[in-house]
């Protein structure tokens, strides 16, 4: 196939997973072309591994309007748990960098201001860069300064002289790109303009999904459009040293986003490695996250739990139980079109995220109901689709499980939760590590 590595651009890519063709999964259908059946457009969604610099990608390059800008929903402020990492995260950062009000914060797809609020409650000056028109008119109502740009080398440099309003010639001391990378189309002129807007001394942090949990859980469902790559610290690291920087630093964390890495990153050889950056470059590839083999593998892995999921799913209707879904989430998207399912086999699906209700999960056209409604409703078993919220939801959902109602977690394997599972496993706590 021809296709250049998103990042090296070398042409030795391995596809590996091919999930046919796929509506752009977080972009909600409205309730009026929902109830008049009208599908969204689809297209071809299929994974490649690079051979030489290890990023996977997907081939496929939806218009960023379309993805980001016409109807983009995600706002991080309506998950408690993400808001809570913020806000330690924004600790963490002041007291580790010493910033005070002298510094200079800015973070790239800054979102509804959910992380930039705690920098600002300590008068750091910062400043957002987010494209999509909801999510950044959220910010400025939390009062952020927020650029609605895409961010890359061209905006770096118009900013840097005085444009959009940002402070001429100011170079920062925390870029903040957490949750954003995935979303990056062109990775170099991204990682060319964090480079250009650093300070010498500044440090930037990548939070992103890890890639071994992908494999390792067979979360293929946070494959989808809007996330056009996939991270190891392999990659990251190759791609950093293209642009005068390097991975100084790098933390997991369980909890959130089914499993995530926080690479620190500065300016290449001029500040110490912790020895974490060896070990776990060391570690991903004992997992076989630097060749294709693992990779090749993966598809079998997604088709044997699409056949256990289908499996669980058929039981639950054959015993003629109702079934719902949580989440209005765009790997759910995924999840649901991968599965075949319809409104006819998931009657709802509850989230919290008001400017979700009343539009329909993308091709399977499953209509978002608020969670508020789920106790009331009680159907009789819940799919969770935002599985990597799973604990945060049972324990919010404590009065629909009181009354008799059942979880299924699909990810990593079918399981379910009810009442007795849930007081015989302590397990369910909803702290980040
Ligand atoms: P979440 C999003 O993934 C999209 P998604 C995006 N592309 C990305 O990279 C990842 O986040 C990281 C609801 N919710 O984050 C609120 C409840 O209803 O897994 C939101 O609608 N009740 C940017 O779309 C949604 O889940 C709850 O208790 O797969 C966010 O879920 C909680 C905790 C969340 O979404």
């Amino acid at each position: 196939m021809s296709y250049a590595c998103r990042s090296c651009g070398s042409s030795h890519v391995v596809e590996f997973l091919d999930l046919g063709s796929m509506p752009i999964a977080s972009c909600l259908v409205t309730d009026e072309d929902g109830r008049a059946g009208i599908l969204p457009r689809a297209y071809p969604l299929k994974a490649v591994f690079c051979s030489d610099c290890t990023l996977v990608s997907i081939t496929e390059t939806v218009d960023a309007k379309e993805l980001f800008i016409d109807n983009y929903n995600y706002y991080a402020s309506f998950s408690p748990s993400v808001v809570r990492h913020a806000e330690h995260y924004a600790e963490e950062m002041v007291a580790g960098l010493g910033l005070d009000p002298r510094a200079f914060v800015v973070e790239l797809a800054s979102n509804d201001g959910y992380q930039l609020q705690f920098f600002r409650q300590r008068g750091i000056p910062c400043v957002g860069f987010e494209p999509s028109p909801g999510p950044a008119r959220a910010a400025r109502e939390k009062s952020i300064d927020t650029i609605p740009e895409f961010f890359g080398l061209e905006l770096a440099r118009a900013c840097l002289a005085g444009a959009h309003g940002y402070p001429r010639g100011r170079h920062a001391d925390l870029i903040i790109a957490n949750n954003v990378l995935a979303h990056v189309r062109d990775l170099n002129d991204f990682l060319a303009g964090v480079s250009l807007l650093l300070d010498d001394d500044g440090t930037a942090t990548f939070e992103n999904p890890w890639l071994k949990l992908l494999l390792d859980e067979t979360q293929f469902d946070t494959i989808y459009h809007e996330h056009v790559c996939y991270f190891s610290t392999h990659a990251v690291q190759a791609a950093c040293a293209r642009h005068h920087l390097e991975v100084t630093d790098v933390r997991y964390f369980d909890k959130l986003h089914g499993g995530m890495l926080r690479w620190t990153v500065r300016r290449q050889g001029r500040h110490s490695v912790s020895p974490a950056v060896a070990e776990i470059l060391r570690e991903e590839q004992r997992a076989g996250l630097t060749t294709d083999r693992r990779f090749l593998e993966f598809g079998d892995s997604v088709a044997q739990l699409k056949n256990e999921l289908l499996a669980q799913l058929a039981s639950i209707q054959r015993q003629g139980k109702r079934l719902a879904a949580y989440g209005a989430v765009a790997k759910g998207a995924t999840l649901t079109n991968y599965l075949g399912l319809t409104a006819h086999d998931v009657r709802k699906v509850y989230d919290r995220n008001t400017n979700k209700v009343g539009a329909y999960l993308p091709g399977s056209l499953i209509p978002v109901a608020h969670a508020d409604d789920l106790a009331g409703d009680a159907p009789d078993v819940v799919l969770i689709l935002a599985w990597n919220f799973a604990d945060e939801i049972v324990a919010q959902q404590r009065p629909y499980l009181e009354n008799g109602g059942c979880f299924l977690v699909p990810i990593p394997r079918p399981k379910l939760i009810n009442l007795s599972t849930v007081n015989g496993d302590s397990s369910h706590s909803s702290e980040e590590s």
